[in-house]
């Protein structure tokens, strides 16, 4: 069997966390690389004074963590700069939050050639290189240019946007030559991986063939869709064993027999926060039978803090946030709980299990693993009712969450009443569909699925496409 390489731009941290404190997505590449064998190589989040020394290497039985320090011109120009304020935002649609220059794209061009020289050392002739995510689109290309032979596959986690919102990128050619360098490129939906077609069609004179097969800049690769899940088995488990937890029974006992709506995000503008809070005001206006009762609990810890737009959205947050409890709380009751920090996995499981309505409303999201969570988290006799945004890639495997429009808050509020209103059957029904579905595709069934297409690589324009 191959030895798998993966690279991330953060590699999870070597020592043993706390159980219950590790998220989904590291697990799942944990497991494939003890499984196999192998190397996940990255940065490991310091800033020092050189960029990418020698890599740091530390074993564990068969995987080696290989990581490296960035220096801050590197880490201003390709995470803070064309990663986090070019990238991301133009992914998610926000044009009007994206940053475009060239001293940054040059500097997440030269991140990626350095990591990719770091790297092609560690490497063996029979590896399966796994690159994830959108800083680290270019890494086949540079492990090209140093005479990497190996299967090179990409996975992106977040969306790809149309060609009429990829063109505002200066770069969007060569970030689209690089895409095709891969053997096989991932996406969490097919139109992610629709919206990529179109460019390769309307916009780089490529040809689409059958099986995913695209050609282009002289290259044929794969592409695919790879919807992300969870690790579900796990998840149901925690949340059985915390709903007796102390935390757990603190916050029931907190909601004096009335209902919790919960959100669980980090705080990004992509979560439509704002627009989540407007719709549960409107719910509090249109339906006054809630007040006294009902809690949204929402848990969001700050993430790229140092980029002003996650300052200022924070700053909006904590405004809606005090303006509907400046409106409608009570000496005993307060609507909204807005926490800025996060909690271990199982702490949040029993969370998820004490609410009757889990409320994922991104205005643009990959995937969303909340909405997932949260409906693995729930108790089969007695299910909660899922809130998801058609914008999430989730809402693709999930159609039988209340499907909402996120920029609608009338629309999110009727759903929300829908949900809160909604007999036991019915949610039986739906959740038990819906949990089917994570069963058969949790975070193992993903890996598999992307390596076994890897492992299959190259592939040539003899397989489905014209010459
Ligand atoms: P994210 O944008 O980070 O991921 P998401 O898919 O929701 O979004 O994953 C977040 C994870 O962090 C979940 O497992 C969640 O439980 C956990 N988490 C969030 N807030 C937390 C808190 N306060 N305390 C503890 N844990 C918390 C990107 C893409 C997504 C895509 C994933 C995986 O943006 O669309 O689903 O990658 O591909």
């Amino acid at each position: 069997m191959s030895r798998l390489v993966v690279v991330s731009n953060r590699v999870a941290p070597v020592k043993q966390p706390r159980p219950g404190s590790q998220g989904g997505l590291a697990v799942g590449i944990l497991a494939a690389l003890r499984d196999r064998g192998g190397i996940w190589f990255g940065w490991n989040g310091n800033i020092s004074e050189q960029s990418a020394q020698k890599p740091s290497i530390v074993s564990a039985g068969r995987l080696t963590y290989a990581t490296v320090d960035l220096n801050q011109t590197d880490y201003d120009e390709y995470y803070f700069g064309f990663a986090n304020r070019s990238l991301w935002p133009l992914f998610h649609y926000r044009l009007d939050l994206s940053e475009f220059n060239r001293r940054d794209y040059e500097g997440y061009r030269r991140t990626n050639r350095l990591f990719a020289s770091r790297l092609r050392p560690l490497l063996e002739p029979d590896d399966l290189i796994w690159v994830h995510d959108y800083h680290l689109i270019p890494m086949a290309e540079e492990l090209r240019n140093t005479g990497c032979e190996q299967r090179l596959g990409f996975f992106l986690h977040i969306p790809w946007p149309t060609p009429q919102v990829l063109l505002a990128l200066p770069q969007h050619r060569q970030i689209v030559r690089a895409m095709c360098t891969y053997d096989v490129v991932g996406f969490q939906t097919e139109s992610d991986r629709k919206a990529f077609c179109s460019y390769i069609l309307e916009e780089a004179g490529g040809l689409i063939g059958d099986n995913g097969l695209v050609r282009a800049f002289g290259r044929t690769v794969k592409t695919g869709v790879f919807p992300i899940g969870i690790d579900t088995e796990t998840v149901t488990r925690f949340a059985a064993s915390a709903v007796d937890s102390r935390t757990t029974q603190r916050l029931k006992s907190s909601l004096g027999g009335g209902d919790l709506l919960i959100g669980v995000d980090r705080l990004d503008y992509s979560k439509g926060l704002t627009q989540r809070l407007e719709a549960f005001e409107h719910l509090l206006e249109a339906y006054p039978e809630h007040r006294g009762h009902i809690v949204m609990l929402q848990i969001a810890p700050p993430s790229r803090s140092d980029v002003p737009e996650y300052q200022q959205i924070q700053r909006e947050l904590e405004a809606v946030a005090g303006r509907v409890n400046g409106r409608y709380a009570e000496f005993d009751w307060v609507p909204t709980r807005y926490l800025n920090k996060g909690f271990n996995r199982r702490t949040l499981c029993g969370f998820f299990r004490t609410s009757k309505v889990g409320f994922v409303t991104p205005l643009r999201d990959g995937m969303n693993l909340v909405a997932k969570e949260y409906v693995a988290a729930q108790d089969p006799k007695d299910p909660g009712v899922l809130v998801l945004s058609r914008f999430a890639g989730a809402a693709n495997e999930l159609p039988e969450a209340l499907i909402v429009n996120p920029f609608d808050t009338e629309g999110v509020a009727e759903a929300l009443q829908h949900a809160l209103t909604m007999s036991l059957e019915e949610r039986r029904e739906r959740w038990q569909a819906m949990y089917d579905q994570l069963c058969r595709h949790d975070i193992t069934a993903w890996r598999e699925s992307f390596i076994e297409v890897l492992t299959r690589a190259p592939y040539s324009t003899r397989q489905g496409l014209p010459n």
